[in-house]
């Protein structure tokens, strides 16, 4: 073959690949999807949010904690200020925002937090909040014991360690221990940036305790939200690219087996666990690529999926709320509180509306 026939060869071959992985890359962000508005009654913008709150969690007594100011590389943020944990108490009608001050030797001008879990002990009723930090691009666990009659927080450890490295989300399952999402394969920002083209299913959920560090699970393209369901039998992670949720089985703390993948058809963030019906609600970007490029003229939307009987034969996957980012946008959790939803987004505002 003549050097000019192996070169337009290479070229059509190139340009095969490309195409390809482009179309791919319109499926994995949903590109094309456009949202008719679904929306709830009475809703309200919390002030005080203006820069994100990423993932929000909510004790039983109505406390919520909202983890806000998230530095994400490769996402817009508008703030430069540190990332801050605030609590706001849904009994209280005046829902005040109010931020946790942080005690003990902690950096708190690096804050930069994203996903949250919180932990109760039941032996002492001690609460802990755990928190996905990222100071200067890197990923570590910080766990912090919640101080309630001074609304603090007080650092008891930083956790790092090389399975741990492009950490999204956690779930804690002890005062120590607890699992974690790793939505990179790669640590290397280049590569990061092309991971996602390439489609590799290389994410992975983590274990961690003092004694045991272990990958538990696999075959992620990008595990971001991670939950526990009410009995503490079975994980909830999201494969957002994927637009599933998958559900794992615990069968020992370390081992773990894929029991199904559940489609929403919607890049799901975080996973909020109803602790009474076990219903999982989704804060869901219906369109990736608007997420990650925020135009002001055409924002972001924000979906909320429930999934009710999900370990059943036959879960229901229901759109509680949609807007096309006019009202909220880029939401990333979604946390029901008795007739209440707290929606929180990745780098704007939160909002709370009736249920019905
Ligand atoms: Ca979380
Ligand atoms: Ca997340």
């Amino acid at each position: 073959m003549g050097k000019l026939a192996v070169l337009s060869l290479a070229v059509t071959a190139l340009a095969v690949l490309i195409g390809e992985r482009l179309s791919s890359l319109r499926h994995l962000t949903l590109s094309y999807r456009e949202l008719t508005q679904n929306y709830l009654p009475n809703c309200h913008l919390i002030d005080g949010i203006d820069f994100g709150a990423e993932d929000i969690t909510i004790l039983e007594d109505g406390l919520a904690f909202l983890s806000t100011g998230l530095k994400y590389p490769g996402l817009p943020s508008y703030s430069d200020d540190p990332g801050k944990i605030y609590t706001l108490n849904l009994l209280d009608s005046e829902l005040k925002l109010e931020a946790l001050s942080i005690k003990g030797q902690f950096d708190k001008d690096s804050f930069n937090p994203h996903g949250i879990s919180v932990y109760t002990d039941d032996k002492d009723g001690a609460i802990y909040v755990f928190v996905v930090n990222h100071p200067q691009g890197k990923s570590q666990v910080e766990i912090f014991r919640f101080v309630e009659k001074e609304n603090s927080l007080q650092h008891i450890k930083t956790i790092k360690h090389a399975l741990l490295h492009n950490v999204n989300d956690i779930v804690a399952v002890g005062a120590e221990s607890f699992y974690a999402t790793n939505d990179h394969y790669f640590t290397n920002e280049i590569l990061k940036f092309v991971e996602p083209l390439l489609s590799l299913p290389w994410c992975d959920v983590v274990y961690y305790s003092p004694e045991t560090v272990q990958v538990v699970a696999g075959g992620f393209l990008s595990a971001n939200g991670i939950n526990i369901s009410p009995s503490k039998r079975h994980l909830y992670v999201s494969n957002i690219l994927k637009h599933t949720i998958v559900v794992l089985e615990i069968k020992k703390i370390t081992a773990l087996s894929h029991v199904k993948e559940v489609d929403v058809g919607s890049l799901c963030d975080n996973i909020e666990v109803d602790r009474e019906s076990g219903d999982l609600w989704l804060g869901c970007h219906p369109n990736g690529l608007k997420c990650l490029f925020h135009d002001a003229n055409d924002p972001p939307g924000s979906e909320v999926i429930r999934i009710e009987n999900i370990l059943s034969e036959k879960p229901q996957v229901t759109q509680v709320y949609a807007d096309d980012g006019s009202v909220i946008m880029a939401s990333s959790v979604a946390t029901p509180y008795r007739g209440k939803l707290l929606i929180g987004t990745v780098y704007q505002k939160a909002l709370i509306c009736d249920l019905k």
